[in-house]
């Protein structure tokens, strides 16, 4: 069951019908503790009107914060060494990668992040930028995982790497943050085959592509969620993106008009052009 948030409110695709859910704000719904059983129910006394085009989708975000895991795969552990050597960081990402304790950050609001189609953004004071493709974790108030979507945690690796400090204005920025299309309700853990998959198409041509299995996912979601409200509380739940195991070669930077698409085969792809 996939769940979705329009101009016109939210609606559920179940078994390729569409619930058109009047008056259910995308908070009040991913609010709920019982959000994987309260849907079924509801659509029950629904009639599924037509389909739902992408163009109607919005992120699936109302007053959550976005907030992120980092070093959760061997290949991110070992760019962000080989970007940080130079300014003497590139050790904290190893003892982080091995450490009890992940590395949790903030990411976005629902105003820096946009939905299937929207545009991305590189910084303008950026001269190396990427894309990050993650497994996005969808957590209610009490830190259950009701649902799975798609992140894109842009990222500025020149700042990120001249200093590990430096790591929130590589990150949170207008524009980099991309959710979507939906949310893939279940509050059961995606098999560990399930791959990431990410396209970079310049000009119509492949730039670069690249994929993951989440076997390779170092930390348990429900490890990093548990850490995550140590000590923190998100009235409204919040979207929590596990971490990128996709790198792009150091030669290779985003450009305007580059188009980004990630897909994870049970939540479907999400799709965005860089501003
Ligand atoms: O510590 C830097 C950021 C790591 C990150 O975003 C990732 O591994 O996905
Ligand atoms: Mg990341």
């Amino acid at each position: 069951m996939k769940l979705y948030r329009t101009a016109a409110g939210c609606v559920v695709e179940e078994d390729s019908k569409y619930y058109r859910l009047a008056g259910r704000s995308i908070d009040s719904l991913l609010e709920r503790e019982d959000l994987p059983e309260y849907l079924p129910d509801l659509i029950a006394e629904i009639k599924p009107t037509g389909e739902l085009h992408a163009t109607e989708m919005l992120a699936p975000i109302g007053s959550q914060e976005v907030w992120a895991a980092g070093v959760t795969y061997f290949r991110s552990r070992g760019a962000r060494m080989e970007e940080a050597k130079d300014s003497g960081g590139g050790d904290f990402y190893d003892r982080v990668y091995t450490a009890e304790r992940p590395e949790l950050f903030f990411k976005s609001t629902a105003s820096r992040t946009v939905g299937i189609g929207g545009k991305v953004r590189i910084r303008a004071d950026a001269h190396w930028s990427v894309p990050e493709p993650e497994l996005t974790l969808v957590v209610s108030p009490k830190g259950r995982i009701t649902g799975y979507t798609i992140g894109n945690d842009m990222s500025s690796r020149d700042i990120e790497g001249e200093n590990p400090l430096y790591l929130p204005q590589a990150k949170v920025y207008n524009g980099s943050c991309a959710l979507g299309p939906g949310i893939l309700v279940s509050d059961r853990a995606l098999p560990d085959s399930t791959e990431i998959m990410l396209e970079i198409l310049r000009h119509d041509h492949v730039a670069f592509s690249g994929s993951v299995a989440l076997t390779e996912l170092k930390r348990d979601p429900k490890t990093l969620v548990e850490y995550l409200l140590r000590d923190n509380s998100f009235p409204h739940g919040c979207f929590l993106m596990t971490g990128t195991g996709i790198v792009p070669p150091s030669s290779f930077t985003l450009a305007t008009g580059d188009r980004i698409r990630i897909t994870i085969g049970p939540i479907g792809t999400l799709e965005n052009e860089v501003a």
